[in-house]
Formats: structure tokens, sequence, C-alpha cells
């Protein structure tokens, strides 16, 4: 079907249009999990899916789905063609959205073409990918996929206090539906690269092979709040200090590992947070990478090595809370090889890939056969307002996902 095309007008005016809801005082994108930007997005959405004439199904956790059900198709497994529309904070219009506006326009295209696929097709998007405000990140999709119990995610409090099934019922997205009502015979998630590699090789389309494994940890460090003055270095119990060591620590030992682990301390916090108190608590995150388990399994292990040697060190007391454990994730061979074989067809250069970013496909990935199309992300920069993909890596995304989308919902 490399003849056929999506609707660039349509795709590109809702990227621009969702990405213009949720502005905070200062122009920044912020639309955190269950907040009520979500919920503006949300709402955009599901008018979107309904003028599409979809049916609009959400479930207990506030996925969206639009189900496109053509006559006999009823019944039969979905392809589904999902991501989220959830963000970070001050973040760029297209991580996740892409993935969403596109599924949702391969659907109409194929809809407007005549099109009559063998299964219904559905367009996705999951609550909550992000982790920013409620752990773990792709929440809602390891929800659908079993991973999490609905009611634990639901008891889940945000950073900001509020728990997560309190909020969806505030937005109105406590959906009916039980998570997993469908079950995918094919997932496919198409998402911008978020990092350098395409770019760099001048390439258009990435066919994702694989995911790295993702270690989320919460540490806290307890020492003595004491005067700035007057208290001499060596008597000092300095939480602040411990919390710099671990910081630095991860950094030196990723950089010099000569291997793809990634380490970032995102999120600190002082207390009592004075000028002039020697802070007596540092809390901080720990988003821990590798593309292997043992090695990052490895990394886990030296870093728990490091916190007890500090705590002797520095007198303090150190403990840890796990926030997000997922191990890596290889993608369906057959479906990497459509997306190869799609990009071919319309001589957009193309390479295998592994994902460096978390994606909801890595959690579908264990119900349905599953895999990601990636297109280049300007100096491979995201998680940052700078995010940008030229239109006409847009539109050729969203074009393989069409194709690869009618290849798979023409023959079986
Ligand atoms: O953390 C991630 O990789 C994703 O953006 N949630
Ligand atoms: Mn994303
Ligand atoms: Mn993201």
């Amino acid at each position: 079907m490399s003849n056929l095309s999506v609707d660039s007008v349509r795709l590109l005016g809702r990227l621009r249009e969702l990405g213009g809801i949720g502005r905070d005082a200062d122009g920044r994108l912020v639309r955190l999990a269950a907040s009520d930007t979500d919920r503006e997005g949300r709402d955009r959405l599901g008018r979107w899916i309904e003028a599409a004439g979809l049916e609009l199904a959400i479930d207990r956790i506030g996925n969206i789905f639009g189900i496109w059900a053509p006559e006999g198709t009823a019944g039969r497994a979905p392809l589904m063609l999902g991501s989220h529309i959830d963000t970070v904070i001050n973040a760029g219009i297209y991580d996740g959205c892409y993935g969403v506006i596109s599924g949702l326009e391969v659907i109409e295209t194929l809809k407007e073409e005549g099109f009559i696929p063998t299964r219904p097709i559905v367009v996705a998007a999951f609550t909550n990918e992000e982790g920013v405000r409620y752990a773990p990140d792709m929440m809602g999709s390891l929800v659908y996929a079993g991973g999490l119990d609905i009611d634990a995610a639901l008891a889940t409090t945000g950073t900001d206090g509020p728990l997560l099934g309190d909020e969806l019922k505030g937005i109105g997205y406590a959906g009916d539906k039980e998570p997993g009502f469908l079950t995918p015979h094919v997932y496919i998630e198409l998402h911008i690269e978020q990092g350098p590699v395409l770019e760099r090789e001048g390439l258009s389309i990435g066919a994702v092979e694989n995911l790295q494994g993702i270690s989320w940890q919460r540490v806290t460090i307890e020492g003595d709040a004491n005067h700035a003055g007057t208290t001499p270095i060596s008597m000092r119990r300095d939480a602040g200090h411990a919390a710099a060591r671990v910081v630095t620590f991860l950094r030196e030992r990723a950089r010099a590992s000569n291997t793809p682990t990634v380490a970032t301390v995102g999120c600190m916090e002082f207390q009592p947070n004075a000028i002039n108190v020697i802070p007596s608590k540092a809390i901080f995150t720990v988003d821990l990478r590798d593309p292997d388990e043992a090695r990052l399994r490895e990394e886990e292990a030296a870093l728990a090595r490091f916190l007890e040697m500090l705590s002797a060190e520095e007198n303090v007391t150190v403990t840890v809370e796990r926030l997000a454990r997922f191990e890596p994730v290889t993608f369906d061979e057959r479906i990497v090889t459509e997306i190869e074989t799609a990009a071919k067809a319309r001589a957009l250069p193309c390479r295998r890939m592994t994902s460096g970013a978390g994606h909801d496909a890595q959690m579908i990935a264990r119900i349905a056969p599953a895999a990601m199309i990636f297109v280049p992300s300007r100096g491979g920069i995201s998680h940052n307002p700078r995010e940008f993909t030229a239109d006409d890596d847009i539109i050729a995304g969203a074009d393989i996902l069409l194709d690869v989308t009618s290849k798979l919902t023409l023959e079986e």
C-alpha cells in the first residue's frame, strides 16, 4: 500500500494543536498524568476519535481507546497503534503525542480510502507513561498488560499528594472497561527517537528491535542539621555532601564503563533547604538503564555497595525505595522486518536500533507481538521544549505506520 499517504495537514495540525494544550503561565508544556491539563488533552483526543466515527472506550486506569471494528471484524483481536499524551515538565510537543495522533491518522486514512481490514484497528493513549507525578512510568500500559494490579496503581500517591484513582475520577477518566479488555493481535508504536542516532547517520526511520532495562530508585540520606558557620567539617553529618558524592559516583562509573549504561539523578531535595544550615536530609532519585539485564543488575549492586560505604564514611543513614524496575525487552522480529520492508519500499533509509527510552510498547510486548518505529530527533533532544522533528520525517514515519498497518490487516 506504499502509494497511499496520510493527510499531512491534518496530522501536523493536530500535533501542534495538542502541543498547545497545557501551557503554564511561563508557556511551558506540562500535562502531568491525571492533572487538569491532562484532562484537556484527553478531551481533545476523545473529540477527534469520535469525529472519526470510532468507538471511544476508557478503562479503569484511564487508558483511552479509539476502536474501528468494521463489519465482519468483531471478535477478532485488533491491531493496536498506541503511545501516550501525558508529558514531562516543560516538554516538547512530539513525545508520545506523535504516536497517538499518527495512529488515529492511519485509521482515518484507511477508512477514507475504503480499506477493509481483516480485523479491528485500535488507537490507544496510555495513562501516565512518563511517571513524573506517579511512579512507575509506563503505568497505564503496565496495568493493561497485567504487570501491575489496577487497585494498587489507583492507590498510588502522587509527588504532589493525591491518589491516582481520586485524580482520574476528578478529571472524569476513571473508565468502566477492565484493563486488558482487548488483547492486541499486534501492537505497533510510532515515536520520536529522542536520541542522536538517526540524525547523526542521516537516516529517516528506525526499526526498533529492543529496548533497554530501567531501574528507578528514591534514595533518602539523613544526617544532622547544624550551623554552616560554627560546625567544623570533621564534625558534620552532611546529607547534602553525601548526596553529591552519589551523583558523582554514578556519573564517573557510567562514563568509565565504556558500555551503554546510563545513570541520571533527575530530582533532588535538601531539608531544611536553608543557605546557612547543613542539610539534615537529602532525597533524590536514581534512574539507571542498560540494554543488558546482567549489567543493569551489576550497576544496581555497585550503587548499593557505594551507599553502604558512604553511610559509614559520612556517618549518615541511607534508605532506598524502589520506584520502577523493567527488564530489557526484545521486540517481534517479524514486525521489525515489516517496518524495514516498508521503509525500503518508500526508499527511506532505515536501520535497526535499541530504544534508550522507556515506552508503552515494552509493556504491551508482554501480551502481544510488538515493535516500534522511530523518526529522527533534531540534536537528539527530548524532554525539552527544543524537542523537534522535521515535518517530512513526521509524515514519513506515519506513512510507514500506515503501510505496516495495512499490510498486517490485509492478509491475516
Ligand atoms: O523514562 C522514559 O524513558 C519514558 O520517557 N517514560
Ligand atoms: Mn514517550
Ligand atoms: Mn517521555
